[in-house]
């Protein structure tokens, strides 16, 4: 079956509606399966963003935007996956140096609202954390919002002290470097006064917590995005798990756009029936017809 031929599949129920509203509806359901996913990369130089990027994502990484005219603007990045595209944006500058701090600030404030969520990495064994807590108070300030889409990630923790007590074999950190692990998690919590979501420990070059990572990542995505994200997913990383959260996800992006576009209708009671009934309809066909567009 064709991509055009399950959306039509999707849209029959809604042939109860007038063609005019039935048009709305179906161009507003192509935006929730075409939906951009942005998702910010923040760290120092050296965090490990490449290299964390490269071991999530398929490899189908391309530059958008080119910086040598302007090294100040960030890099997006298009990740693609058949018609589904995700566009990731290494936001440099954490701790570059204060002159530049605040270009910095104002430009990412700018940026924040267009941002499905941040992936902040720190290095684990980085003991100078006050640049990235500066730039964070500083650009983020309280009750201002976007706090909320912050997800720090402990990056190169096979690095941590005693790094030579990794064990390849088991591809763990020692007791001794786990305990340093938790200590800086901790740290991190405190130092952030306690982010909204977990502090998370990896090791991109070694693999090791990156399925725990993703999970987090998928629990944190705002509904409209974990689907597009979960095809640009590398395929090991893209559990059954990690599939149904995107597929209620979708599901339920569905339900709160097509609700939404009914609300502004002011339809009689008799009527309201009907269309949840047909809503409910759409969303168990968008959740079963889920693997076609992801
Ligand atoms: N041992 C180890 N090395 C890592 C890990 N992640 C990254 N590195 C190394 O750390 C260095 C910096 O990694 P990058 O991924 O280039 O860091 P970046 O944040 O993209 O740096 P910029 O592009 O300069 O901002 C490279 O030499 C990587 O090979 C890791 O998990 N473990
Ligand atoms: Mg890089």
């Amino acid at each position: 079956m064709s991509n055009g031929s399950v959306f039509d599949k999707l849209c029959s129920p809604l042939g109860i509606l007038p063609p005019v509203l039935v048009q709305e509806i179906t161009q507003r359901l192509r935006n929730v399966i075409n939906y951009q996913p942005v998702i910010g990369i923040m760290g120092k130089t050296g965090a490990g963003k490449s290299s964390l990027c490269n071991a999530l994502f398929r490899s189908t990484v391309s530059a958008v935007s080119h910086t040598t005219a302007c090294t100040r603007e960030p890099q997006r990045f298009t990740l693609q996956a058949g018609e589904r595209q995700v566009t990731l944006i290494d936001l440099p500058g954490v701790g570059e140096s204060p002159e530049r701090d605040e270009e910095y600030q104002a430009l990412y404030q700018r940026l924040w609202p267009e941002l499905d969520l941040v992936l902040w990495l720190i290095k684990a064994d980085d003991r100078a954390l006050t640049p990235d807590c500066d730039f964070y108070f500083r650009m983020l300030s309280p009750g201002a919002g976007g706090r909320d889409k912050v997800l720090f990630v402990l990056t190169q923790s096979d690095k941590v002290e005693p790094s030579r007590e990794w064990s390849g074999f088991l591809n763990q950190p020692s007791e001794q470097q786990l305990t340093h692990l938790e200590e800086k998690q901790r740290a991190v919590c405190s130092l952030f006064n306690h982010p909204v979501l977990p502090v998370i420990t990896v090791s991109a070059a070694t693999g090791w917590h990156l399925p725990e990572l993703v999970e987090v990542l998928f629990r944190s995505l705002p509904a409209r995005a974990s689907s597009a994200v979960s095809s640009v997913i590398r395929p090991q990383y893209r559990t059954q798990k990690i599939e149904a959260q995107a597929q209620q996800d979708f599901g339920d992006t569905v339900s709160d756009v097509m609700t939404h576009t009914l609300s502004e209708l002011s339809l009689p009671g008799a009527v309201t029936v009907v269309v949840s009934t047909m809503i409910n309809a759409v969303v168990s066909v968008a959740r079963s017809v889920w693997r076609f567009f992801f």
